[in-house]
């Protein structure tokens, strides 16, 4: 019912349910440009889900921002418009160039834009006064691209939105593992015995996990933990989201065997009460923990024993807000698994701690040799769709010497090796007047960032700035002296070049990379697609260039050629990619190969930290609702979680709202204390009553942002801890 009026309110009733068709097929279609869920690789014909739809559609919608609709609005009147207003408008059709005589976009022509940007970027002191965002839709080939042009020219200035996701995830990977990436697959999914899930909402941001999950639990007898603040939908029992039978006969599987209900940041106290346990059960059953991988294949056992002996039981239960008893049922489960999968979102990597959380589920997962083996190991869920194989191919502020050697041999530039500015780093970068050109391939920089209200004013600070989009956002309204829109094609558009239709690839959760082909004729003539609009830029900036830009673009093959001999793992880039289900790049950490220095997986010892907030502070978690994607909000709708029509508001306990004498729907205030001493504030939300511990708060994303504050970043991970933000809480005061 959800998807048909999706399709209905987007007039796309005929063409939207032909798209829905097309949509994640054996390298016919193209790939759902929503989450990173890998495609069930076992022939499923209709892998889709609800989500995945209105993000399809929302691409597809028959309304156009064109010069009209610029010619009639103000960028001043736009910017009161509602995020979800402004992409409703439609797709953009034609490059705009920001008037400022007359407040509004006026149509330019590509070469004429491009020659825009090149003038800007040829102007700076340093080509490190420019940074180069990427959101993580963005093909391999389009990434390949960008980054190039961005290191040609001599820079590694390339923050992107993993910067705010699992940069977490990958820094302790990588301390642990030797890879930025989780090392299992689907057939792991589907062989596990026990699969502990730990701050995602599945059933909304990776609804087609549920598949497997339930599969899982019909025919395997999996056991399945949430470890979660909120106990979200589809925790308890989930309905397959393709399964139309099932759907039609609202049959439900149960998947939960245990819902833990921490407080924020508790995750790294639950892993640590989990080595903790075993360590002591192994003292008396050897069985309990495997040696023999132990001694195999790692190293820094003792210091990890050491330090999880040094935990008190009574540190792990303050830190994580639950008891010693239920902390050891859930390793009970994880002890009896033969085989376990941990995995997680981003309820742990925007914290404080985040990287020391991923190292301690690793640490936990290396005690009993869950890694290298059917059926186990650590599993990061990803975001957008090609997020990973934006890291893969080559966006990253501090790449390895390793990488740029090999990119720089097969493309024939020498890279700078200066690291470059991260999301965090290029906003303070803009503030200071360091950063004075901005890009943004995708993505909506000015809401998705932290600190809003900064973000706005470095990016109005830029001389230039300029977004590669298909839809109108905030980012194209809070712009630079000079600003530009540059309207591209959507994944689900035919990609025609010189030599013919071209193909895409992208890389999902899981390392398999595969073609997506777009179907549908251009939202209109003047789009280009994402790598010819690089490519127009980079030879304007660079006439000199050594790349032949031009041919490459004729001829995604070409480029492919390239990225073959420049990225491991892509050998035979072109044929592989077109097997049925395209590849897998190879894991070594799966292989139990590990880049480390010591070769070995390294256990990790950090100390268990003390989070603990001064007394009347809550602490606040930023979230999607159902119904949105990132900053794309379809309605102000939060159906799995019983809200309607309302965005503004924050899920609190009931004693959290007793101990403030708030009713439910009462007006509040909400000001946020950052570690600089500077305070932020939202006024006149709603305290909703929610099932969520005592102490911690939630509310939307990215209307949030607006409480937190760039200076906090994790410090070990250098990503914004957006579920980590303290608060206080007050009844709205009228303002006289
Ligand atoms: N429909 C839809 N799909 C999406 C997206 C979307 O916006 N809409 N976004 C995509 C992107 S880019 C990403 S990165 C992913 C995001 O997927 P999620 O990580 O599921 O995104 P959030 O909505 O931020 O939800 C975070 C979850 O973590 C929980 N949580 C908060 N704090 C903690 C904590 O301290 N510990 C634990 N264990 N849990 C905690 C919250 O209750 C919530 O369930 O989804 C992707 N898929
Ligand atoms: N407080 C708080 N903030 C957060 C988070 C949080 O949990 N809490 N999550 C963070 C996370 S995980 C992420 S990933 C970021 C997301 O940050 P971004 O990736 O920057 O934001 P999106 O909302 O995904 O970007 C949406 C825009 O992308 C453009 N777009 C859509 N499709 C295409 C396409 O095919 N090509 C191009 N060029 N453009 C396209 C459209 O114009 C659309 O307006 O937000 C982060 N911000
Ligand atoms: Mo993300």
């Amino acid at each position: 019912m959800s998807v048909g009026k999706i399709l209905i309110q987007q007039g796309e009733l005929i063409e939207g349910t032909r798209a829905v068709f097309e949509m994640n097929q054996e390298n016919k279609g193209y790939d759902c440009p929503g989450c990173a869920w890998p495609d069930d690789r076992k022939g499923l014909k209709m892998d889709i889900c609800e989500n995945g739809i209105k993000h399809v559609t929302w691409e597809m919608t028959p309304k156009r921002v064109g010069p009209e609709f610029f010619a009639e609005h103000t960028v001043t009147e736009l910017s009161t418009w509602s995020e979800f207003a402004l992409e409703d408008a439609g797709r953009l059709t034609h490059p705009m160039v920001y008037d400022a005589a007359t407040d509004k976009y006026k149509p330019i022509s590509w070469s004429d834009a491009f020659a825009t940007v090149a003038r800007h970027i040829n102007g700076l002191a340093t080509p490190n006064a420019a940074s180069f965002y990427t959101s993580g839709r963005l093909s391999n080939e389009g990434t390949f691209l960008y980054q190039l042009f961005a290191r040609e020219l001599g820079t590694n200035n390339l923050p992107d939105c993993s910067n705010m996701c699992h940069e977490a995830s990958g820094r302790a990977l990588a301390a642990s593992l030797g890879t930025g990436k989780g090392t299992v697959d689907m057939d792991d999914w589907h062989k596990a015995d026990a699969i502990f899930l730990l701050g995602v909402n599945a059933a909304t941001n990776a609804p087609r996990m549920l598949t497997a999950l339930s599969e899982g639990v019909k025919h395997n007898n999996l056991k399945i933990v949430h470890i979660n603040p909120l106990v979200e939908a589809a925790t308890g029992s989930t309905i397959i989201p393709h399964d139309i039978m099932d759907m039609l006969l609202f049959k439900a599987t149960p998947i939960s065997s245990m819902i833990m209900q921490p407080r924020i940041g508790g995750d790294f106290a639950i892993m640590r009460g989990f080595g903790k346990y075993l360590l002591e059960l192994a003292e008396h059953d050897a069985t309990v923990i495997d040696t023999a991988f132990i001694q195999k294949y790692t190293s820094g056992f003792d210091d990890y024993v050491a330090a999880c002996r040094k935990t008190t039981w009574e540190e792990i239960e303050r830190e994580s807000a639950l008891s010693k008893q239920e902390i050891c049922k859930a390793a009970d489960i994880y002890r009896n698994a033969k085989s376990a999968i941990i995995a997680w979102c981003l309820g742990v990597s925007q914290q404080q701690y985040g990287v020391s959380a991923i190292r301690e589920i690793v640490n936990v997962l290396l005690l009993r040799g869950n890694l290298g083996r059917l059926g186990a190991g650590p599993c990061p869920i990803r975001g957008h769709s090609n997020v990973q194989g934006n890291r893969t191919c080559g966006i990253h502020h501090r790449p390895s010497e390793a990488w740029l050697a090999k990119m720089d041999e097969a493309t024939g530039i020498r890279s700078p090796r200066q690291p470059g500015l991260d999301t965090v780093r290029t906003i303070e970068g803009m503030l200071d007047g360091s950063v004075k050109v901005f890009m943004g391939m995708g993505g909506n920089f000015a809401i998705a960032t932290p600190d809003t209200e900064r973000t706005f004013a470095g990016l109005r600070n830029c001389d230039l700035t300029l977004h590669v989009s298909t839809k109108l956002n905030r980012s194209h309204l809070v712009h630079g002296r000079e600003a530009l829109i540059l309207p591209c094609l959507g994944r689900t558009e035919i990609d025609m070049q010189k030599s013919g239709p071209q193909k895409i690839s992208v890389e999902d959760s899981m390392s398999n990379v595969h073609l997506s082909n777009g179907l549908r004729p251009p939202a209109s003539e003047h789009l280009l697609s994402e790598l010819a609009i690089i490519a127009g830029i980079a030879r304007a900036t660079m006439p000199d260039s050594r790349i032949p830009w031009e041919d490459w673009v004729g001829n995604y093959d070409l480029i492919r050629d390239v990225m073959a001999n420049a990225l491991t793992g892509f050998e035979n880039f072109n044929t592989r990619v077109r097997e049925k289900l395209g590849f897998r790049i190879q894991q070594p950490a799966r292989e139990l190969q590990f880049l480390t220095p010591t070769k070995l997986a390294n256990f990790s010892d950090g100390a268990l930290p003390d989070t603990s907030l001064p007394p009347g502070r809550l602490m606040l978690g930023t979230l999607r609702s159902h119904d949105q994607f990132n900053t794309t909000i379809y309605s102000d709708d939060d159906r799995y979680r019983g809200v309607k029509n309302l965005r503004t508001l924050l899920f609190m306990s009931e004693a959290d709202m007793q101990a403030l004498n708030l009713d439910n729907f009462d007006l509040i205030d909400i000001e946020s204390f950052a570690r600089d001493g500077t305070t932020r504030k939202v006024t006149e939300y709603r305290a909703v009553k929610y099932d969520v511990p005592q102490g911690c708060v939630f509310g939307y994303m990215p209307e949030l942002n607006v409480l937190c504050a760039n200076i906090d970043y994790s410090r070990e991970s250098d990503q914004p801890a957006m579920k980590q933000v303290a608060v206080e809480v007050r009844p709205h005061k009228a303002s006289t």
